[in-house]
C-alpha cells in the first residue's frame, strides 16, 4: 500500500505540473482530493488493514494528502496571477496612440442660407412666424386677391388635397394669416417654410422648395423702403460685387410687382444653362402689399401700407455656393454636404 500511495502521489505532481490554467488545476484537485478522488478511496480502504498498520498508514496518507495540497495551492496562486496578468495586459489602453478622427457634422447649406437672412432680419427688429404646409385654399389664395376661377392662379401649379386643402404652393398664406391674428397692429415678420408646385424639375426648378417669405406693415411704408431692403439682403447675401437687378413684375397680391435678380454665378452674365442663357437668376418676387389684401384682413389701406417679399432660398444658395443644380440639396449625398464648412451653433 505504501507502493501504490507513493504512485499515486508521483501522479499528482505530474498532473500538477501538466496544469497550465487555473481551469485544469481544479479539475486536477476535484480528481484527485474531490470526495470521489482515489485518495479518499485510499482511506476508505483502510478499515481492511490489520489494526496495528492503521495508525501508520493514516499519518501516510494524511501527510501525502497535505503535501499534494500545498503543492497545489502553490501553484493555483501562480496561475491565477498570471491570469490577472494577462488580462490586464489585454486591456492596456496604449494613450500615445493616435486617436480615431470623429465625424462632424456640417449645417447644410440651406439651412445657413436661411439662418443668415434669418439673422440678417432679426437684426432689423423682424420677428419670425410660421404657417401649415398643409394649407386652406382661402389663405393661399383667396386672402391673396386670387379669388376662384382667377386666371393667375395657374402661375402656381398646385397639389390639392380635397376642394378646400392644398399644399401651400408658396409661403406669403403666412401674410394673411398674421395680419388677421395682428387685427391692425404694425407687422415686421419673416416666415421660412416648404412649400410645394407641380413644377417640372430641372436645375433651378424643384417641386419642393423653401421660401423665406417678409412682410412688414405700417404707416407709411413705402416702395423706397422695400428697395432698400432688398438691396441690404442681396448685399450681405452676395457682397457689392455681383449685379443685382429690380424688374417689373405681377403678383395679385402685390402692386407695383418686382422681381430680383442675381447675376449668374456660372458665366457672370453672358448667358449658359444655369441661367438659361439669360445671365440672371431670380431669386425673388415682392411688392407693395395690395389694398384688396390689406381690407380682407381687417387693415384700412387709407391708414396703412406694407410691402411683401418671397425669397427662394435654394436659388440664394445656389448662387451663393455655385451649385449648379437644384436637386443636389435633396440627394443626400455626403460628398456634397461635407464640401460646406461646418459653422458653429
Ligand atoms: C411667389 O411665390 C410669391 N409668393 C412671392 C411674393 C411674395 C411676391 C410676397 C410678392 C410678395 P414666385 O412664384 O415667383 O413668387 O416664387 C418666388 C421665388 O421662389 C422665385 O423667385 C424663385 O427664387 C423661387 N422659386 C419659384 N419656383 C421655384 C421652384 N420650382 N424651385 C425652386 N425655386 C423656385
Amino acid at each position: 500500500m505504501e507502493a501504490q500511495l507513493s504512485a499515486l502521489k508521483q501522479e499528482v505532481l505530474e498532473k500538477i505540473q501538466a496544469a497550465s490554467t487555473v481551469k485544469e488545476l481544479q479539475d486536477v484537485r476535484v480528481a484527485y482530493l474531490g470526495k470521489k478522488g482515489p485518495i479518499t478511496d485510499l482511506l476508505k480502504g483502510m478499515g481492511k488493514l490489520p489494526a496495528e498498520e492503521r495508525p501508520k498508514m493514516g499519518a501516510l496518507v494524511n501527510e501525502m494528502r497535505q503535501e499534494v495540497t500545498a503543492v497545489l495551492d502553490a501553484r493555483m496562486t501562480e496561475l491565477e496571477a498570471a491570469a490577472v496578468e494577462a488580462q490586464l495586459a489585454n486591456e492596456t489602453i496604449d494613450v500615445t496612440l493616435p486617436g480615431r478622427p470623429v465625424q462632424i457634422g456640417n449645417h447644410h447649406p440651406l439651412t445657413k442660407v436661411i439662418e443668415e437672412i434669418e439673422d440678417l432680419f432679426i437684426g432689423m427688429g423682424y420677428e419670425i412666424a410660421e404657417g401649415p404646409e398643409v394649407e386652406k385654399d382661402y389663405y393661399n389664395f383667396e386672402a391673396l386677391n386670387l379669388p376662384k376661377g382667377h386666371p393667375a392662379r395657374d402661375m402656381q401649379d398646385s397639389f390639392y388635397i380635397s376642394e378646400e386643402l392644398l399644399l401651400r404652393t408658396h409661403t406669403s398664406p403666412v401674410q394673411a394669416r398674421t395680419m388677421e391674428k395682428k387685427k391692425g397692429e404694425p407687422i415686421r415678420i419673416i416666415c421660412p417654410g416648404k412649400v410645394f408646385r407641380r413644377d417640372n424639375d430641372d436645375a433651378t426648378h424643384s417641386h419642393q422648395f423653401m421660401q423665406i417669405e417678409g412682410l412688414v406693415i405700417g404707416e407709411n411704408i413705402r416702395m423706397t423702403d422695400l428697395k432698400g431692403t432688398l438691396d441690404l439682403l442681396g448685399k450681405k447675401m452676395f457682397g457689392s460685387n455681383r449685379e443685382i437687378r429690380l424688374r417689373p413684375s405681377f403678383f395679385p397680391f402685390t402692386e407695383p410687382s418686382v422681381e430680383m435678380d442675381i447675376s449668374c454665378f456660372k458665366c457672370g452674365g453672358s448667358g449658359c444653362s444655369v441661367c438659361k442663357r439669360t445671365g440672371w437668376i431670380e431669386i425673388l418676387g415682392a411688392g407693395m402689399v395690395h389694398p384688396n389684401v390689406l381690407e380682407m384682413a381687417g387693415y384700412d389701406p387709407e391708414k396703412v401700407s406694407g410691402f411683401a417679399f418671397g425669397i427662394g432660398a435654394e436659388r440664394i444658395a445656389m448662387l451663393k455656393y455655385g451649385v449648379e443644380d437644384i436637386r443636389h440639396f435633396y440627394t443626400n449625398d455626403m460628398r456634397f454636404i461635407q464640401q460646406f464648412e461646418r459653422t458653429e451653433g
